[in-house]
């Protein structure tokens, strides 16, 4: 298991593919590029078949966040995006594929209120076929 909570001040072990990351307050904080594809961090392995990843995350405004699974390469990839929409507390999930330079949203859920300024944890579990989030 992974585990890194940042209270070492560090983010060892994490590969940055894009944006600037660095430690503040004890959380990991990437600066805001505001285009796809920008602001990403990874950790893990391509050899990773099942498992869950779970997060905390302080919500910001009009910033999304997303996890990617099922990574063949940073552009082959399934990814969950939980996006905002900017000057609203209204959120939604969305499924997306993304290959070969194209980008898929595969299903969304309906909005839904989420707080700025607040943790919120995330969980995401990815087993065969299967994948459940929350
Ligand atoms: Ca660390």
């Amino acid at each position: 298991m992974f585990v890194d909570d940042f209270n070492d001040g560090d983010f060892d072990g994490w590969s940055v593919e894009s944006g600037s990351w660095f430690i503040n307050q004890l959380s990991l904080l990437g600066l805001k590029n505001g285009i796809d594809f920008s602001g990403r961090i990874s950790v893990g392995d391509l050899t990773w078949s099942d498992y869950e990843v779970e997060m905390d995350i302080l919500v910001g405004d009009g910033t999304d966040e997303g996890i990617g699974f099922r990574r063949e390469s940073p552009l082959r990839t399934y990814e969950l995006v939980l996006k905002h929409f900017p000057g609203t507390t209204s959120s939604k999930f969305l499924l997306n594929k993304h290959y070969d330079n194209q980008s898929l949203t595969l299903d969304s859920s309906t909005d839904f209120y989420m707080p700025y300024a607040k943790w919120h944890h995330l969980k995401l579990s990815v087993e065969g076929e299967k994948l459940r989030f929350g």
